[in-house]
């Protein structure tokens, strides 16, 4: 196997990955900007699919009209050279001092419209250049301390903006649907929607709920210590995986966004083993950071690495699913008794309480006592990821 990443594998990179200079709060940039339009034509020679933005990475913050359209035709003609695509596009509602309390929920009326306005401009140049999801990631819609946001409120404000988004979108025309990127803190104290659960259940509530879905984050999940391959089955199961961020971390601390592999190794494995065998067929999108310590034959090492361990993972996974013991190890660890419906087709209730096998003559002895042999089958694909079978 090579490995070779390919643009049939819809590898996409953000801007701002790549692009990310280094600095944190406690050090200066370690790195010059990137040119987007030398991102593009790297991020292709490596075998990317297409890259992603938010508004202010590709235009910078009060550039006039005249300096956006430049930027803009330049960018396109590096796409149409490359055959990159841009399947997502998402608003910087974070950086500017402006959004120090939020943008769709600050407590300030004014910057919630500007906030508003932002937004729709950007999501007119997504339409323009072909995306179809638009994420939404609420960094600084939170609080750090109680008295501050009245949360029922915000929520009223950040429904009301989702609804006006999914008005325009449907008035426009555009074939564009909203990804909601939960995350727990950082750079609030607290986040709202902080899980995909939180975020799943507030879909429920819009106006154009089936125009929204979800961008997980490896990371923002493991940051919360949750389970980020249940996360996404759950998602999945919802028909509301619209996009995914794929990155690594190491445990509950500081939004790490490693290259996709580095961190939790064995979420990785079952994350992909679980796009793959679902079907999934949105981009493999990587939002991580290449640590400040490197130059930028580093940056492209780690992007490349993304890529690689995705593919080497996707083989690993293959390689378990096809293997005759893990087969065998699953139907001893009963998998198949899982997908099979509790019920009998078109049994009742009553008919369940008339079933004396059920519950009179059964022997939950004999039932507790039986091994669930999972230990084999995790050791299996323990294994597998080792690269010591197959
Ligand atoms: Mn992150």
């Amino acid at each position: 196997m090579s490995y070779e990443p390919a643009p049939e594998h819809k590898f996409t990179f953000g801007l701002w990955t790549v692009g990310w200079q280094g600095g944190d709060p406690f050090g200066d940039a370690t790195r010059p900007a990137l040119d987007p339009v030398e991102t593009v034509q790297k991020l292709s020679e490596l075998g990317a699919h297409g890259v992603t933005f938010h508004d202010d990475d590709l235009i910078p913050f009060g550039s006039s009209e005249a300096e956006r359209e430049g930027i803009v035709k330049r960018f396109r003609q590096a796409l149409d050279a490359t055959g990159m695509k841009v399947p997502m596009a998402t608003t910087n509602l974070f950086k500017h001092p402006v959004f120090k309390d939020g943008a769709f929920t600050a407590n300030d009326r004014d910057v919630r419209r500007y906030a508003l306005r932002k937004t729709l401009r950007n999501i007119d140049l997504a339409a323009e250049l072909g995306a179809t999801t638009y994420v939404a990631w609420g960094g600084r819609e939170g609080a750090e301390s109680g008295g501050a946001k009245d949360v029922r409120v915000a929520l009223d404000r950040l429904k009301e903006a989702f609804d006006l988004l999914g008005d325009y979108v449907v008035s426009q025309g555009y074939d564009l649907r909203f990804a909601i990127e939960p995350k727990p803190n950082e750079p609030r104290g607290d986040i709202l929607l902080p899980t995909v659960g939180h975020a799943l259940a507030f879909i429920n509530e819009l106006e154009h709920a089936d125009r929204v879905g979800l961008n997980p984050e490896v990371g923002h999940e493991q940051m919360a210590g949750l389970n980020f391959p249940h996360g996404i089955a759950q998602a999945l199961w919802h028909g509301k995986l619209f996009h995914i961020d794929l990155n690594g971390q190491s445990g509950i601390k500081y939004d790490q966004d490693f290259r996709f592999g580095a961190g939790d190794l064995r979420q990785a494995f079952w994350l992909v083993d679980l796009l793959e065998s679902a079907g999934y067929e949105g981009p493999r999108h990587f939002d991580f950071k290449p640590p400040r310590t490197e130059d930028f034959d580093g940056v492209w090492a780690s992007a490349a690495g993304c890529m690689r361990n995705y593919l080497i993972l996707k083989e690993k996974a293959a390689a378990f699913r096809a293997d005759p013991e893990v087969r065998e190890a699953l139907r001893a660890s009963r998998l198949d008794e899982l997908a099979r419906p509790t019920l009998n087709e078109g049994e009742t209730a009553a008919d369940l309480l008339a079933d004396t096998a059920a519950f009179e003559e059964f022997d939950v002895d004999a039932a507790a006592g039986r091994g669930m042999a999972f230990e084999r089958l995790d050791q299996l694909a323990l294994e597998h990821l080792l690269g010591v079978r197959g």
